[in-house]
C-alpha cells in the first residue's frame, strides 16, 4: 500500500505545495456547484479535500458526489493553504477513490438525539469529535502519570482481576463463577500491592476495576481504569503529596499536549494552571462544619456522598483534600488516627466545579492485632484475609497508597456532564452492550 500522509502533518503547512496521499474516513461531505468538499479523517486530525468537476476525471467526481458519509476513501493532490477551510489548509483532488463505500446512512446525525440511542451505537459514536477527543486526553492522562511515577522510582507492577476477598467492602463485588467455586472481580488492587511493596518498594498500577454499583450516578462506573500506586515509609502527609505531585503534572502535560481537545470541552487553560502543589487541605471535621453538619443530610461519620461534595467543592477553585474519615465511612484497612481513633489517616481528593472525589487513600494498618481487631468489627471473616494478614507477621513497616480514577478525572478536566463520555465503552448498570 502507497504511504499516505497524516491529516495532522498536512495542517501544520509542512507539505504546503506539495502533491499528498491521505486516506480515511468521510466525517462530512458538503457540495456546490461543481464542487465537493470533502472532509477526511484518518485520526490525526479532520482535512479538507475539494474536488472540482473538470479537474478530475469524472468518474472519480460522481463518486464522490454519491458516496455516504463515514464511507473509507483516499484522494491524491496538492496542499494548499487556504484561510477558508477548517485548519487553514485543504487538499486540490487530483484523483481519488472510494475504498469502501457506507451500506447505509450513517446512524448519527448532526441533531440532537437521545443519550439511550448515542450509547447503543457507541461503536459508531466513538467516531466523533467528542469521543476522539476524550481517547487523546486519557492517554495523556496515563502517559503523563506513568511518567511521572516512572521517574520517582515507582515500579509498574500487574495483580490478579480474579480475586478471592472484598477490598471496599462486599456490597460492590462482582460475583464470578470459578470452576466448582466462585470468585470476584477485582475493586482495587490494594492487599496484593501491600505484599508487593516488600518485594520492590514504591509500586503503581493501570488496570480494571469493577463495582457492582447499584446507583445510577453520574460517577459511577461498573467497570472504571484505576490508577493506584503503593509505597513503604511513608505516611498521610507523604502520599498526599505524591497525589499532588503526580495530578500537577499530569494536568501540566495536558495544557501542553491535549490543549486543543480541551478547547472543545470549553475547559479553560487558566482554570487548570492553578493546579500546582500544593493543595488545599481540610479534615472531615471542617468539611462536616462547611457542609451545614446534618443540615446536609448525613450524619457525623457517614461518607461524604456526591451531594455533599458538591457543596464542598463550591469553596474550593482547584483540587483540595479533604482528610481523616471517620473509621465508619472508610474501609477496614485504615489505620486510625493515634491522636482520636475514631478517625483515620485517610485522604480523598476532590476536583472542584461539582466533580468530587478523584482518589481515594491513606495509610494502611501495618500493626497485626490491630487489623484483625478491625476486621472482626467490620463484621469480616479474619479466614478470608489470611494472606493479608501474614504480611504483617513478617517485616510490617508503614505504608500509604491510593487509587485515581480515570474516568473521574478525565471528567472533571472535560468538563463532562457523565462519566459514561469519559470511556469508550461505558459499563453501567443497564449497559454492557455493545
Ligand atoms: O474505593 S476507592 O475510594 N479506594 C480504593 O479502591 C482504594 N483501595 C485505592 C487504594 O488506596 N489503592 O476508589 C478509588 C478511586 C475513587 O476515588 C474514584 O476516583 C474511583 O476509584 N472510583 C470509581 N470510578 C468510577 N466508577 C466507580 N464506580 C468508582 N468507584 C471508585
Amino acid at each position: 500500500m502507497e504511504e499516505a500522509v497524516r491529516v495532522q502533518d498536512v495542517l501544520t503547512g509542512s507539505l504546503d505545495g506539495k502533491e499528498v496521499l491521505v486516506r480515511g474516513w468521510l466525517q462530512n461531505k458538503r457540495s456546490s456547484g461543481g464542487i465537493v468538499f470533502l472532509f477526511i479523517r484518518d485520526g490525526s486530525g479532520v482535512v479538507q479535500s475539494t474536488v472540482r468537476k473538470g479537474e478530475v476525471d469524472s468518474k472519480v467526481f460522481d463518486l464522490f458526489l454519491s458516496t455516504r458519509i463515514e464511507s473509507s476513501v483516499q484522494v491524491e493532490g496538492e496542499v494548499k493553504p487556504d484561510p477558508r477551510a477548517p485548519g487553514g489548509r485543504e487538499i486540490v483532488v487530483h484523483s481519488g477513490k472510494v475504498d469502501s463505500a457506507a451500506l447505509e446512512e450513517f446512524p448519527i446525525a448532526k441533531q440532537f438525539q437521545g443519550p439511550d440511542f448515542l450509547l447503543d451505537k457507541r461503536h459508531l459514536f466513538v467516531r466523533s469529535d467528542k469521543m476522539r477527543a476524550v481517547l487523546k486526553v486519557r492517554a495523556v492522562v496515563l502517559s503523563a502519570a506513568r511518567s511521572w511515577l516512572d521517574s520517582h522510582d515507582y515500579l509498574e507492577v500487574q495483580v490478579p482481576t480474579l480475586t478471592s476477598a472484598a477490598v471496599e467492602g462486599g456490597a460492590t463485588l462482582f460475583e464470578v463463577k470459578y470452576f466448582d467455586g466462585k470468585a470476584y472481580l477485582t475493586q482495587s488492587w490494594q492487599l496484593y500491592a501491600e505484599a508487593l511493596i516488600a518485594s520492590v518498594g514504591k509500586i503503581y498500577t493501570i488496570a480494571p476495576s469493577f463495582r457492582a454499583e447499584k446507583s445510577r450516578t453520574r460517577r459511577h462506573l461498573t467497570e472504571y481504569w484505576h490508577l493506584e500506586a503503593e509505597a513503604p515509609y511513608v505516611g498521610l502527609d507523604g502520599i498526599m503529596e505524591v497525589e499532588e505531585q503526580l495530578l500537577s503534572h499530569v494536568v501540566e502535560d495536558l495544557l501542553e499536549r491535549a490543549s486543543s481537545q480541551l478547547a472543545l470541552f470549553e475547559r479553560r487553560p487558566e482554570d487548570l494552571e492553578k493546579v500546582k502543589p500544593p493543595f488545599p487541605r481540610i479534615t472531615y471535621d471542617d468539611a462536616f462544619k462547611m457542609i451545614g453538619g446534618e443540615k446536609s443530610g448525613i450524619k457525623w461519620g457517614d461518607d461524604l456522598g456526591y451531594e455533599q461534595e458538591k457543596i464542598l467543592t463550591t469553596h474550593f477553585d482547584r483540587p483540595f483534600f479533604v482528610t481523616r474519615y471517620p473509621k465508619k465511612a472508610k474501609a477496614f484497612y485504615h489505620k486510625p488516627d493515634p491522636l482520636n481513633p475514631e478517625v483515620t489517616l485517610s485522604v480523598d481528593l476532590l476536583a472542584p466545579e461539582g466533580y468530587g472525589e478523584i482518589t481515594g487513600g491513606g495509610q494502611r494498618i501495618e500493626d497485626y492485632g490491630a487489623l484483625v481487631a478491625r476486621i472482626k468489627e467490620e463484621g469480616l471473616d479474619p479466614e478470608s484475609y489470611a494472606w493479608y494478614l501474614d504480611l504483617r507477621k513478617f517485616g510490617s513497616v508503614p505504608h500509604s497508597g491510593f487509587g485515581m480514577g480515570l474516568e473521574r478525572v478525565v471528567s472533571w478536566v472535560c468538563r463532562l456532564e457523565h462519566i459514561r463520555d469519559a470511556i469508550a465503552f461505558p459499563r453501567l448498570i443497564n449497559r454492557v452492550y455493545p
